[in-house]
């Protein structure tokens, strides 16, 4: 029996399928109609990409907001588990963005990582909180981040790393799959509909999570204006766009494709259960306690 099931194994692990399994998914789409890869599990070689970006001397940013009660409900786990999964082996800066500075843990960081923390407002609307980290962006990207980074990648808070999240993620210009959306038909996209904003659209090519984005410092800064610039705009016209930041996102991401585009293991709720595609999760949503938080 012994030698059946070893038998086995070799076979699994020399046989042609096996291998080209390593290089390619079949199962899921692995590639944008404008050939922006979308990668999953199993499409690529983790060590090379850690070789050629070392190589190449890419260094990351990782920006995150905890502003009021996010701070001790989200911050440390977020933190802990980055320092788990986040671009091991690469340079790697975290700007932290709080109210309340001094509440923010001292962390001890291992060579090439550090962390920056800087103080923001807190604004009374949770909509404003999370619009208004467009301009801190663009704002700290100017001011600090190109000096010292090559990318920069803006994450949510309410989110825990489970996984590998490394350089295979590191783009021109990248976006992230949202995991409710990503098999649905487009007419269920939760684009804004009022053609009285400016994240106005009839269709797209995605629906993409505001959770991560990121890219090459000056694409994020980009990026990152043209977003504020119409929240800023709907704002004088009274209006906001249904889902505030995303709605924004969605819309400069359908005129300017991203380059790379992340699957939903790169952010994945477990609370969906068991999906056949999701091989990996690297990121998982921390549970929502919106009656605590969003009250109030
Ligand atoms: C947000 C909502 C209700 C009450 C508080 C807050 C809040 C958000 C806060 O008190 N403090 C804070 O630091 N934030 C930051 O904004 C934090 O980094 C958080 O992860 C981010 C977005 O808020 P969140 O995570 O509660 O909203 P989600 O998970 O529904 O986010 C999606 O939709 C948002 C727009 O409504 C954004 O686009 C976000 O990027 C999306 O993932
Ligand atoms: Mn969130």
């Amino acid at each position: 029996k012994c030698k059946v099931e070893s038998a086995r194994a070799l076979l699994r692990d020399n046989s042609v399928d096996a291998w080209l399994d390593l290089m390619t998914r079949s199962d899921v789409q692995t590639c944008t109609y404008w050939s922006a890869p979308i990668i999953w599990e199993g499409m690529f070689d983790p060590v090379l990409y850690d070789s050629m970006h070392t190589e190449a001397g890419s260094s990351v940013a990782l920006t995150v907001f905890a502003v009021g009660r996010y701070l001790d409900a989200y911050l440390p786990a977020f933190l802990n588990s980055s320092e788990r999964h986040f671009m091991l082996g690469l340079p790697v800066t975290y700007y932290v963005f709080t109210d309340m500075p001094e509440k923010v843990a001292a962390v001890q960081l291992p060579p090439l990582r550090s962390l920056k923390v800087i103080r923001v407002e807190k604004h009374s609307r949770w909509q404003d909180i999370s619009m208004m980290r467009m301009k801190i962006i663009s704002d700290v990207i100017e001011t600090d981040i190109r000096h010292r980074c090559t990318h920069v990648f803006c994450f949510d808070v309410d989110q825990v790393f489970t996984g590998r999240f490394g350089s295979e993620a590191l783009g021109n210009s990248v976006a992230l799959l949202h995991a409710y959306y990503y098999r649905l038909p487009k007419s269920m996209y939760t684009y804004d509909r009022n053609p009285r904003s400016k994240a106005y659209m009839k269709t797209g090519d995605f629906y993409y999570h505001a959770a991560i984005f990121g890219g090459l410092c000056e694409s994020v800064k980009a990026l990152a204006d043209a977003c504020y610039q119409s929240i800023m705009e709907d704002k004088e016209n009274n209006v906001e766009a249904l889902w505030h930041d995303e709605s924004h996102l969605n819309k400069y991401l359908w005129r300017h494709k991203p380059s790379r585009v992340l699957s939903p293991e790169y952010c994945w709720d477990p609370l969906i259960g068991n999906d056949s595609d999701i091989r990996v999760t690297r990121l998982e949503w921390a549970p929502k306690r919106y009656k605590n938080l969003r009250s109030a």
